[in-house]
């Protein structure tokens, strides 16, 4: 069984085989973990992304990680929380469907999430945290042998505790 494990901090700070971008469709960079993934890397990482011609919400691609510490970004645009009756259930879901798949495609063994979706995209959090949770942990990994999900304050860590706790 995969390995889980949750810290708080940032998620370009860290040496794993891939950390997954909460991206927007265009894959060219924006604010929130976005900015900062795609300054940490350099400008390398925008020039990759531009032959993607862009990304459906729930989609995944990935890229060299540049200067960064990881191997490998993964970029998911996340969906737009408009009242939870428009997929936005079932595209988040396929965000961490799709970024885990593209993870095992590339050999990797550990992968790093954003809470993707819980910031400027308006995602609740603790129903953001529950599909991440549950996703990841029905995932039939093979190469992949640990994930961390990497909260960005307080607040995202204690619901990332809770809901592995099963509260
Ligand atoms: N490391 C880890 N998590 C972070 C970091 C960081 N360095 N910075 C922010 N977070 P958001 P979204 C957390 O808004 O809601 C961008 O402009 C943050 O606290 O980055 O999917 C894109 O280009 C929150 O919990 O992504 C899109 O246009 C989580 O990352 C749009 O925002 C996601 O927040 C995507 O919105």
């Amino acid at each position: 069984m995969v390995e889980i494990e949750v810290i708080q901090g940032d998620i370009t700070k860290l040496k794993v085989d891939a950390i997954v971008n909460a991206a927007n469709r265009s894959l060219l960079g924006g604010g929130g973990v976005d900015g900062a993934i795609h300054r940490a890397a350099g400008p390398e990482l925008r020039k990759a992304c531009i032959p993607f011609g862009g990304c459906e919400t729930g989609e995944a691609r990935i890229t060299p990680g540049f200067r960064l510490l990881s191997k490998f970004v993964i970029h998911t645009p996340g969906p737009v929380y408009i009242d939870g009756l428009h997929d936005e259930p079932e595209l988040l879901r396929n965000c961490y469907l799709n970024s885990m798949d593209l993870a095992e495609k590339n050999g990797c063994e550990s992968i790093a999430f954003s809470a993707i979706s819980t910031g400027v995209y308006g995602y609740p959090k603790k129903a953001a945290t529950e599909i991440a949770v549950e996703t990841v942990s029905k995932f039939p990994c093979q190469s992949v042998k640990k994930v961390i999900f990497c909260c960005f304050g307080d607040e995202m860590l204690k619901i990332y505790q809770e809901v592995l706790a099963g509260k």
